[in-house]
């Protein structure tokens, strides 16, 4: 016999347990975006407790619809990140091209199967900023906020966090607010720069905030690149080792 109770008490014991066991981490990251899910698969590869916060429903951020909804993604380096989640490439003259939808789900569960819980649904509405450094994110449920309902976060303590929210770094803006750097956002498109800038800008902005990904490029002033997406991954891959030396 199914009963609609036992559903309902093992969805509300499975979620919450979760999140409760989630409310003291060691790394925060805000968006599951290929930035994020690299960073994210990385640091779980190495036992620590990481945990992803999307606002949407669907994780993946902007690689589903690869360019301009033909989906296909192109990478020129970092194709190894692919392959290290089973994602088929194809050499075609000095590129590699993989399909956006394998690409982004593949990215998904290798991040889950190491380790990392998703949160979707959820919003990071603010940082905690604790003597000097970033301590752990604010969150909310997305559609309290869509809802403009006044409702109150709940907060996560997190040794690290990670901004990649994408074009834009909406946890990096936070630091703007204290007066740390004036945020001029993206440039306008030259891939090759926005793919160089896309690793060298991913860092640490401000005593325990990362930014990854178009979040760093944003944050940064760099151009962006449009649909190659290996910056993309070495981005996160560089996050999550400076972050790995530290904890
Ligand atoms: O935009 P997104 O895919 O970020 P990314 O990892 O990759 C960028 C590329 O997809 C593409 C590109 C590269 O060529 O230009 O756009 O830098 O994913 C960002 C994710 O963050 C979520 C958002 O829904 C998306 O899935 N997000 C944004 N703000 C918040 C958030 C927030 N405040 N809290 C939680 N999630």
């Amino acid at each position: 016999m199914i009963k609609e109770k036992e559903i309902t008490k093992l969805i509300i014991n499975e979620y919450f347990n979760s999140l409760l066991s989630d409310i003291e981490i060691d790394v925060a990251i805000v968006g599951a975006g290929p930035s994020g899910l690299t960073a994210a698969r990385i640091l779980a590869k190495h036992g620590k407790k990481v945990a992803i916060f999307e606002s949407r429903v669907a994780p993946g951020g902007g690689m589903w619809g690869g360019g301009m909804l033909y989906p296909v993604i192109v990478v020129k380096q970092g194709k190894e990140l692919l392959e290290e989640v089973g994602v088929k490439c194809k050499r075609v003259n000095d590129y590699w091209t993989a399909s956006a939808i394998e690409t982004t789900s593949k990215l998904i569960s290798a991040a889950i199967d190491a380790g990392a819980r998703l949160y979707n649904g959820t919003t990071v509405e603010d940082i905690i900023v604790r003597e000097g450094k970033v301590s752990g994110v604010v969150i909310n449920w997305t559609p309290a906020l869509q809802l403009g309902l006044l409702v109150d976060p709940l907060s996560i303590e997190a040794k690290f966090v990670i901004d990649a929210t994408g074009h834009d770094c909406y946890v990096a803006k936070k630091i703007e607010k204290l007066g740390e750097k004036k945020i001029e956002g993206e440039k306008a498109m030259w891939a090759e720069m926005g793919e160089k800038a896309s690793v060298e800008h991913s860092k640490e902005i401000y005593p325990g905030l990362y930014v990854a990904g178009m979040a760093a490029i944003a944050y940064a002033g760099s151009p962006r690149m449009g649909p190659i997406f290996g910056g993309m991954l070495l981005s996160g891959k560089k996050v999550a080792e400076e972050i790995l030396k530290k904890l």
